[in-house]
């Protein structure tokens, strides 16, 4: 005789996760499922919303009006990223309103590595050609992510912050091939940068309470320090193509593993900005709560407009 087994919506949900079927927002899921998916969408839309602020700083001060433009541009892309992960993260159940609120309070975390001043205009090249390369290569498998509108949304970032990437490392190949100044400048900003850089894949493996289910999810395809070698891999070669020296003495091929070996990550710094005490984190904080401010009215103008829009419509139907 034929037994019919009844399926859980977990085994649904588990197995489509196995036969790599996208999550939908319809679709039952774990309530440990959306509210990690949550946490790690809302932190990157807040990510790419408070990055704007370091690189917006130098738009005023681009040394011509095709960096002006070109700067303008890409960080109104990071607007663009913003919004379509606060939407993404709708679809899970949480409202925009309250996403904004945690950020503005200080309560939703953002990526460490937008504490930092951004001090010479070289500072904007080395963003685009380290921040953004370590984000590429951090959301390149998130385009794969199980949660169907993440992934979908990631494809589009993913495009957008190549693009980015290579205007960075153009702009540090500029000061590369420039006077001594110049390179000195390059430099500079590639030794304040590069540590931070490697701290924005986050804690060591098996300091990280989330990888392990995340993974198990497909929520993450790779650990934090699987990335971060990656990472590492591939800017070495980078680095020395545009003759700047990796601000590391512990920098070592090892041919056994097919990587670089490198130096210890300072923790202490790293978990010290995620608690709010790096250089710029309350400087970000008030940066955004005043355009939160400043942008009241228009808020209102655009919800009054829509109120009315809507009444006239109703009014001739
Ligand atoms: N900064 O268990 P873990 C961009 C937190 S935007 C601050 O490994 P998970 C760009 C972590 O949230 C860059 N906090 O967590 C924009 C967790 O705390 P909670 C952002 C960090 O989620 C404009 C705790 O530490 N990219 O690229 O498995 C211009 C333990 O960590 C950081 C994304 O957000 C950090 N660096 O892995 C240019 C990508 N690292 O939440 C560029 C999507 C960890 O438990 N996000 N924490 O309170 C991810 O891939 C993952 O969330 C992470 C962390 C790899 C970042």
């Amino acid at each position: 005789m034929e037994t019919i087994v009844e399926k859980s919506l977990e085994d649904i949900f588990e197995e489509k996760i196995a036969s790599e079927i996208r999550i939908e927002p319809k679709d039952w899921m774990p309530e440990k499922y959306r509210k990690t998916l949550v946490r790690q969408i809302s932190q990157h839309a807040h990510s790419e919303i408070v990055g704007m602020l370091p690189e917006g700083n130098w738009i005023t001060r681009a040394p011509s009006l095709k960096r002006k433009a070109i700067l303008l541009a890409k960080v109104q892309d990071e607007a663009g990223h913003g919004l379509y992960l606060y939407s993404a993260a709708e679809t899970l159940g949480t409202s925009r309103d309250q996403m904004f609120e945690d950020l503005l309070s200080g309560k939703a975390k953002y990526s460490s590595i937008f504490n930092y001043p951004t001090l010479s205009w070289a500072d904007v090249g080395a963003i685009g050609w380290l921040v953004d390369g370590a984000a590429i290569m951090n959301q390149v498998p998130l385009c794969r992510t199980s949660y169907g509108p993440y992934a979908r949304a990631m494809v589009r970032v993913c495009k957008e912050e190549s693009f980015h990437q290579r205007q960075g490392f153009e702009i540090m190949m500029t000061l590369c091939n420039g006077s001594e100044e110049q390179k000195e400048m390059a430099q500079e900003a590639f030794n304040r940068w590069w540590w931070p850089t490697l701290m924005m894949f986050g804690p060591k493996d098996e300091e990280s309470p989330n990888t392990e289910q995340s993974m198990r999810w497909k929520i993450k395809r790779f650990t934090n320090d699987e990335l971060r070698q990656r990472f590492v891999d591939m800017m070495v070669p980078q680095a020395e193509f545009l003759g700047l020296t990796v601000p590391d003495k512990d920098l070592k091929w090892n041919e056994a593993k097919g990587g670089y070996d490198f130096g210890a990550i300072d923790w202490n710094e790293f978990w010290n900005v995620v608690k709010g005490n790096g250089p710029c984190n309350k400087d970000r904080l008030k940066a955004r709560n005043k355009a939160q401010e400043e942008g009241a009215w228009v808020r209102e103008a655009a919800m009054a407009y829509a109120e009315k829009a809507a009444t006239r419509e109703k009014k001739s139907a």
